[in-house]
């Protein structure tokens, strides 16, 4: 409580300005806005912590690959480019070069290519026929579907503009290691 002369003092100099009379206030110190609130401890920044996705434009594991194979640096990816950098991909998916993708082969490649071991497409869409490997013609097969299915204009080609998909804000998002997987989930479980 304000004493009764401070209480005076600062009714008088309330008539002498409200600036004045707001360094009397006991606990408001100026008209200050309040403090911007911090974000919350993120630990390492965030991996495997769940968080609401404000939403927006999200690139697919296949995408980034698709990146590697743009041989000339001109953001788009053509059959030839898809062709060589298929066969690239092949040389160093089957390491031991024994003619098919292991498990491990494949958890390998698709961590470096991908970003992770845990993209769609994954392992069991590559390997068709579940036999437990991927072969080079199952491998071929499912990278080519997936090229098409990202060629949204059907003209061949996969634009910048192809590889990024809209995402609607509130779809649970994780970082590291499979990060936005719930959401590509959501997105590649529609029409195809
Ligand atoms: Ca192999
Ligand atoms: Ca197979
Ligand atoms: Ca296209």
């Amino acid at each position: 409580m304000l004493k009764p002369m401070t209480r005076f003092l600062c009714a008088a100099l309330a008539l002498a300005g409200a600036l004045a009379a707001a360094a009397c206030l006991p606990g408001r110190s100026s008209n200050r806005p309040p403090p911007a609130r911090m974000p919350p401890a993120s630990g390492e920044a965030g991996i495997g912590r769940a968080e609401a996705f404000a939403g927006g434009l999200v690139v697919q594991p296949f995408a980034l690959l698709l990146t590697d194979f743009d041989a000339t640096g001109d953001r788009r990816v053509t059959p030839a480019e898809l062709e060589a950098g298929v066969a690239a991909a092949w040389r160093e998916l089957d390491r031991d070069g024994d003619g098919s993708a292991s498990a491990l082969e494949f958890a390998d490649w698709s961590r470096a290519a991908m970003g992770s071991d845990n993209t769609i497409p994954g392992r069991v869409a590559f390997d068709r026929d579940a036999s437990g490997t991927i072969s080079r013609s199952e491998f071929e097969a499912q990278i080519g579907q997936e090229f098409a299915r990202l060629d949204a204009d059907r003209n061949g080609v996969v634009e910048r503009a192809e590889m990024v998909r809209l995402v609607e804000p509130g779809a649970a998002m994780r970082g590291g290691p499979g990060a936005g997987r719930e959401v590509v989930r959501r997105r590649v479980a529609g029409p195809r």
